[in-house]
């Protein structure tokens, strides 16, 4: 039996959007749990995803980026943001070289926390080292965080040593999930988050925030699993340009879904994609409830 007593603990990764949260919180556990675009709104929800060692555990909260609330849908957003930092043992504060924190709100709310609050500066892959020593410096002035780290979140760079603090700080604790869980969410849940990621690729302009998706079925068989999902949108018009000339957009949403879900569940994939209209899902709270935004 190993001397070393067990660490657990849950880490909290926040920040405003496109910062880098969910490509970091994939490079820490290992695994594509989290979606990851290049447009701001990505992630939704609170995912957790966990590292289990001999003598450690750690649970990783991805967030959806700090913004102003403007439909309910936003105000849910915000709320799974705020219970992920409550239960925190440590933060991470997630910014980017290009960040100008004009609005206060965010540093102030980490500022009550309790807990070691790490500041990640990411995308140094593009900055020069003079500028992320500007940025170091900025941040030490405006927030004086407990630690500080220029990272690359997407190449990799420094989320070693980022790992080894969080080890260090983490407290002493038993394991809080069982040491296979890999996270808290269903497999019907990546089924819908990875056919969202595919929508936030394939549209413009409003269509992927006006989409939800809700897996009807997963029958996993021996060889196969069978998914059946359906798109919300929230109006006819939506409807149309989601399925697109003789349906070819959501045939493409479609097949490339399918391969990141083979992949994901390591199994051949049957899916099937159907559109709805729902009208103003986004500010239903019975909808809302019904897609898993009930926090
Ligand atoms: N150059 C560069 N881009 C990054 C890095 N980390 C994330 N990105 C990109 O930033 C965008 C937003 O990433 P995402 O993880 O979805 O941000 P989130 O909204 O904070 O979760 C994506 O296009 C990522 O590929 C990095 O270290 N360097
Ligand atoms: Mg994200």
């Amino acid at each position: 039996m190993s001397e070393t007593p067990h660490k657990a603990g849950f880490v909290s990764i926040v920040g405003k959007p496109n910062v880098g949260k969910s490509t970091l919180m994939n490079a820490l556990v290992g695994e594509k749990l989290s979606i990851i675009t290049s447009k701001a709104q990505t992630t939704r929800h609170r995912i957790m995803g966990i590292l289990n060692g001999d003598d450690f555990q750690i649970v990783y909260s991805d967030t959806p980026g700090i913004i102003k609330p403007q439909y309910a849908l936003h105000e849910s957003m915000m709320s799974f943001v705020r219970t992920s930092l409550e239960d925190a043992d440590i933060i991470l504060f997630v910014t980017d070289i290009y960040e100008k924190h004009d609005e206060d709100d965010v540093i102030k709310r980490l500022q009550h926390a309790n807990v070691p609050i790490l500041l990640l500066i990411n995308k140094i892959d593009q900055a020069t080292e003079e500028e992320v020593n500007e940025k170091v410096a900025y941040w030490q002035e405006k927030m004086n965080p407990t630690e500080i780290h220029p990272i690359s979140a997407l190449h990799n760079f420094g989320v070693e040593q980022l790992f080894a603090r969080l080890l260090a700080l983490l407290p002493e604790h038993p394991a809080f999930y069982p040491k296979d869980e890999l996270t808290d969410k269903p497999e019907r849940f990546f089924v819908s988050e990875i056919i969202r990621e595919k929508i936030l690729l394939n549209y413009k302009k409003e269509i992927p925030y006006s989409c939800e998706v809700v897996v009807e079925e997963f029958k996993e068989e021996e060889e196969i699993i069978r998914i059946r999902a359906e798109i919300s949108v929230e109006r006819k018009s939506q409807k149309g340009i989601v399925i697109g000339h003789k349906g070819e957009a959501l045939k493409k949403v479609g097949m490339q879904a399918r391969v990141d879900m083979e992949e994901f569940f390591q199994k051949k994939i049957f899916l099937d994609l159907y559109v709805r209209v729902n009208e103003n899902w986004r500010t239903d709270q019975k909808l809302l409830r019904r897609f898993g935004y009930s926090e």
